[in-house]
């Protein structure tokens, strides 16, 4: 059904004025006897502890990194290290009712912010489940060297593992939490709820709001704080994760349990700097940086500006926000006001802030504060409070000597075995679902009309006499798409779709008609026109357990997705060390007849990225078999359609597109047309203009051309391309993309060296031209046509008898061009 909210002119044209209410500034007042009445004074001594814990942990850094040892004992880190010192009450505050249901996303700033969910989450956990966490951790391998010659309980066990855990991350040691593949900057620990820190800044904006779609869509317990820098608010996928997170939708038609909004804080931990840049007073114009939530939405995202230098008023918030997002009333903009006393990084002169500015915040500083009240009020003893500072220094000096200790902390050894970063790269798993339960869907996948309407379809282009199918009749690509795609939302219960058009209209191509009357909102659903965000939550999604698809509408907006794509999504499974899963397709289609912002096939710029699977099928039968592996497999997969050829029928596989399921393994090029003089390998749309010129060779020179459909880019098996050249001598490559710097270059150069002795010219490479694409009118000017092809192979590999060239191939021309820059 489609939804129904009519606008009327007569209401929405009637004067109104927009009402703004009050967010509360630092209106945190309670007395130390009114907390005396809700803390015991284990917890009162636990809230120091961690901020004395992070404060040394990061003392310890800088010292390492401006002196070199730290206790009397020497290091080198020649890595990054940004300091919090000055922030821990803000993290220790953020962190101290979560458990390991909630989860926290950061920045490049947020070793604090570890230790404390982390010392939270070992105060939270029963000493059995710490102890399972710890030992099945990467086969019990980090746990090993602290659990040796160890006294204590398991509590102080968890704590002597956090902080050997990180800092050997921090080092680059496999026995970090990540493998030494995170490091400082984005170092994490999921089975705390510790989810990946960014080194982007802003990364983490629409990433973590993924997170929060992965708990409502799934009912998972548990909130999601996303922990980013002041000046992250100047970043785009900030503010497209906060628009996807205020969608009207959740509440207007997201139905029963799932109504309501996000359980998601944007926690901004407000130092008031960028870098150099000061936030408030020179590169932002919030002036105070709650005040955004108010243009947000009519609740004013319930922001509030909380003294982040007071570890109980950032509790106090938290406690008073998470039970707004139990509520299903999120999201909530915090902004948490702290100062980092330390230098951006330990280079960091200071030359854009004053001594005395830094002065007076040290003055205030929130550990000395807090002991004092603890002091005064009779919470803590001056001695207690030293002994927490001895105690901490003693075991950071014990971590610190076993994680730069290069036998019992080596790195990962990449002389024994080189590939391993590689390997972790992709899982290459496949899963039939992510989860075990019923898929919420409202009709059979028989009743569905679309399905219907499909089985009248003929799967094979041409009939049982020979004849070709009508296009209202014949099964096409967008079909096999759809097929793979609806199958699997009847399989994976946690599989969910997002983009611009994908509801009522059925996705902007009609691939996804038939799926609005199939599922509820939650599981399909129209998202703002924010690439970015499409993406960044699809990945937020995916990280924490759940298959989605995500739809980029024209792959010229893949620049929209920049970091996403190339930062992000290729990243985390390696950057976990292989533990993060990214179920994540991003199709994309490739536009024509649009014009130079419309028409452009960028999947070479995607192949580039280590950490992506590239797909472009050009038939209905390997649409499908492809669509499926993507679905079936845990990895991401930029999934590209060529909107030139959604309605092709099936020519290729004898028998038509199967009904059933099948799947096609990645990286397996396809014979697409048998031939023993020349190979021509296509990648996407491009097929068809080979598929031409082969025919035109054949009748016109006697000249049988092989075709090979790489279907795949990354992975991509050359040895069926070898194979044929061995044949056949000669090859050309063809596809849509402008050919500079393309992946038919690549190939090219590939197939150069690994068959260099079996080809009797270079491998020629006929791309489109390296201009802005044109109108439609003037597209076969641009895009590569079957006549290029012949011309290219007469004047560049083997001249054909009578054959008069109308487009100049010749290498003078290629280095004019080049020349040129054109
Ligand atoms: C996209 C991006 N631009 C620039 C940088 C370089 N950089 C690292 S931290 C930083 C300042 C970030 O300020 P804020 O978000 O307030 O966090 P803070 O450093 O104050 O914790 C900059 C500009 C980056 N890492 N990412
Ligand atoms: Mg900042």
């Amino acid at each position: 059904m489609p939804k129904n909210q009519n606008i009327s002119p007569e209401e929405i044209r009637k004067p109104q004025f927009i009402g703004f209410g009050k967010i509360p500034v630092n209106q945190y007042n309670k007395t130390i006897e009114e907390e005396k009445k809700i803390y015991t004074r284990d917890d009162f001594i636990s809230i120091y502890n961690d901020m004395v814990v992070i404060r040394e942990f990061e003392t310890m850094l800088n010292l390492i990194k401006t002196t070199g040892e730290y206790s009397g004992i020497a290091y080198n880190h020649p890595g990054p290290a940004h300091l919090s010192i000055g922030q821990e009450a803000s993290a220790v505050g953020m962190a101290f009712n979560l458990d390991t249901d909630d989860y926290i996303f950061g920045s490049h700033r947020s070793h604090g912010e570890i230790i404390a969910k982390g010392l939270s989450a070992i105060r939270h956990l029963d000493e059995d489940s710490l102890y399972t966490i710890m030992i099945t951790y990467f086969g019990g391998m980090t746990l090993k060297v602290v659990e040796k010659d160890f006294h204590g309980d398991i509590k102080k066990l968890g704590m002597h593992f956090l902080l050997y855990g990180a800092l050997s991350e921090i080092f680059a040691r496999e026995n970090g939490f990540n493998k030494g593949l995170g490091g400082s900057m984005h170092a994490f620990f999921t089975p705390f709820g510790i989810y990946p820190n960014n080194a982007i800044v802003g990364g983490s904006g629409d990433i973590s709001v993924g997170a929060a779609l992965y708990k409502k869509i799934n009912r998972k317990p548990g909130v999601v704080i996303c922990n980013i820098g002041d000046a992250s608010m100047g970043c785009g996928p900030v503010w497209e994760g906060i628009s996807f997170a205020t969608m009207d939708q959740y509440r207007t038609l997201w139905e029963g349990e799932y109504n309501g909004g996000l359980p998601l804080i944007f926690n901004f931990m407000n130092n008031l700097y960028g870098m150099g840049g000061q936030t408030m007073g020179e590169t932002m114009g919030y002036g105070i940086l709650a005040r955004i939530g108010a243009g947000v939405n009519p609740e004013m995202m319930h922001a509030e500006r909380v003294d982040g230098y007071n570890p109980l008023a950032v509790i106090d918030a938290f406690r008073r926000k998470t039970e707004i997002l139990k509520e299903k009333r999120g999201p909530v903009l915090l902004d948490t006001l702290t100062y980092r006393i330390s230098g951006h990084s330990p280079s960091d002169a200071s030359s854009y802030r004053s001594k005395e500015e830094i002065e007076a915040w040290q003055e205030a500083d929130s550990i000395l504060s807090f002991g004092k009240i603890l002091i005064d009020s009779g919470i803590a003893s001056q001695d207690e409070l030293e002994n927490i500072t001895g105690e901490t220094r003693e075991l950071l000096s014990h971590i610190l000597s076993l994680s730069i200790d290069d036998n019992i902390s080596p790195p990962l050894n990449l002389d024994d075995d080189p590939d391993c970063i590689g390997r972790m790269m992709f899982s290459n798993n496949s899963a039939d679902s992510m989860e075990n339960r019923q898929p919420d869907v409202i009709i059979p996948l028989g009743d569905n009309p679309r399905i219907r309407s499909i089985s009248n379809k003929g799967r094979f282009h041409l009939d049982k006499e020979g004849k070709p199918v009508s296009k209202a009749r014949l099964f096409q690509l967008r079909d096999g798409i759809f097929e793979a795609i609806i199958d699997r939302f009847y399989k994976d219960p946690t599989l969910a779709a997002w983009g611009e058009e994908n509801r009522d209209w059925g996705g902007a191509f009609a691939v996804y008609r038939g799926l609005t009357e199939a599922l509820p909102y939650h599981r399909l659903f129209n998202s703002p026109i924010s690439e970015g965000a499409i993406v960044g939550t699809a990945i937020g999604y995916g990280m924490c357990g759940g298959r989605v698809i995500a739809e980029i509408m024209y792959c010229d907006f893949i620049g929209r997705a920049g970091d996403e794509i190339f930062n992000q999504l290729p990243k985390w499974q390696a950057m976990s060390g292989n533990l993060i899963r990214m179920p994540v397709v991003i199709r994309v289609s490739v536009g024509s007849k649009y014009g130079a912002q419309h028409s452009q096939d960028w999947s070479s710029l995607t192949a580039h990225i280590p950490g992506l699977k590239v797909v472009f099928p050009a038939t209905p039968y390997d649409a499908k078999g492809l669509m499926n592996a993507a679905l079936q497999g845990t990895d991401p997969v930029i999934f590209f359609e060529s909107q030139r050829i959604y309605d092709v029928g099936e020519m290729f596989h004898q028998g038509g597109v199967p009904e059933g399921y099948y799947e096609i393994p990645f990286g397996e090029p396809d014979i697409k047309r048998q031939g023993s003089d020349i190979t021509i390998l296509t990648i996407g749309a491009t097929l068809y203009q080979a598929i031409k010129a082969s025919e035109i060779l054949e009748e016109k020179y006697s000249i049988s051309a092989e075709i090979i459909d790489a279907r795949t880019l990354v992975p991509f098996n050359y040895k069926p391309v070898i194979e044929s050249v061995r044949k056949t001598g000669r090859i050309v490559l063809t596809s849509d993309a402008t050919s500079r710097g393309s992946f038919l270059k690549e190939m090219a150069q590939t197939i150069t060296e690994l068959a260099f002795d079996e080809l009797d010219a270079p491998p020629v490479v006929v791309g489109s031209r390296n201009w802005i694409t044109p109108a439609y009118e003037m597209e076969k000017y641009f895009f590569p046509q079957p006549d290029w092809i012949i011309d290219a192979i007469h004047e560049k590999i083997m001249p054909l008898q009578g054959h008069s060239v109308k487009h100049d191939f010749t290498s003078e021309r290629q280095i004019d061009l080049n020349k040129k820059g054109i």
